[in-house]
């Protein structure tokens, strides 16, 4: 029986507070799961008071205490329940390397999906090429293995995995398909997706694709 309180404050469509449902779901961790109901016209004062420096979710609030930034909630939900379904590897190498690519993607290609449905024209199709040209430098990461974690589903897994739910809107407003420019990383999506962690943590494609079309109309970009 868990004794710890444990509160995840998010969004429904945002990739990093996937991360964080997932590693929850992965530890069989239970918490209550706040939604930030507003939070690109007017943030709730809790986030504001819990994030005052990015006023971004994903916060966890373990035991009154909160966490922010996803990458940084993964390593700490790993180091709090240490005891079961381990996220990060006991290998420093492997460690080291698993954050290696987690930051490639964050710093790279999350940039290129913001691009490719923000812009038009020639940016889109330059954020496009990059955004493929990125996606195949992971797949050769993934080589043959069944996750990038090797046989186990770890960090990077659950880093990348929620973005896998943009696929869609990426496909249609840019005119391509992830499964025939990766087939291998399209596996690892559909294989991902057969746990219950991943299944029951991300939303549907096509809401998503919904919700960026209003997203786009309210920012003013045709
Ligand atoms: N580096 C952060 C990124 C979190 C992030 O970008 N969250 C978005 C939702 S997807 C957010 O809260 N945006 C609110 C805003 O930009 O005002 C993390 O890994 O947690």
């Amino acid at each position: 029986m868990d004794e710890d309180e444990v509160v995840l404050l998010g969004f429904w469509t945002s990739p990093y507070v996937m991360r964080v449902k997932i590693a929850l779901a992965e530890k069989g961790v239970h918490y209550y799961y706040l939604e930030e109901g507003n939070l690109f016209k007017n943030k709730s004062t809790l986030l504001l008071k819990l994030n005052p420096v990015f006023k971004k979710v994903p916060v966890l609030i373990h035991n009154d205490k909160s966490i922010c930034e996803s990458l940084i909630i993964l390593q700490y939900i790993d180091d709090v329940w240490n005891d079961r379904a381990p996220i990060l590897s006991e290998d420093p190498y492997q460690r080291a390397q698993a954050r290696f690519w987690v930051e490639f993607f964050d710093k790279k290609i999350a940039d290129c999906g913001r691009r490719m449905w923000a812009s038009k024209g020639t940016d889109q199709e330059a954020a496009k090429k990059e955004f493929i040209e990125s996606l195949k430098l992971l797949e050769g990461e993934l080589g043959e293995k069944p996750y990038f974690g090797g046989d186990r589903f770890g960090l990077l897994d659950i880093a990348l995995v929620p973005f896998s739910c943009r696929f869609y809107t990426y496909e249609t407003l840019c005119n391509f398909s992830v499964e025939k420019e990766c087939p291998k990383l399209f596996e690892w999506v559909k294989r991902c997706s057969l746990r219950e962690s991943v299944s029951k943590s991300l939303p549907d494609q096509y809401k998503v694709y919904d919700f960026v079309l209003e997203f786009k109309k309210m920012l003013g970009i045709n």
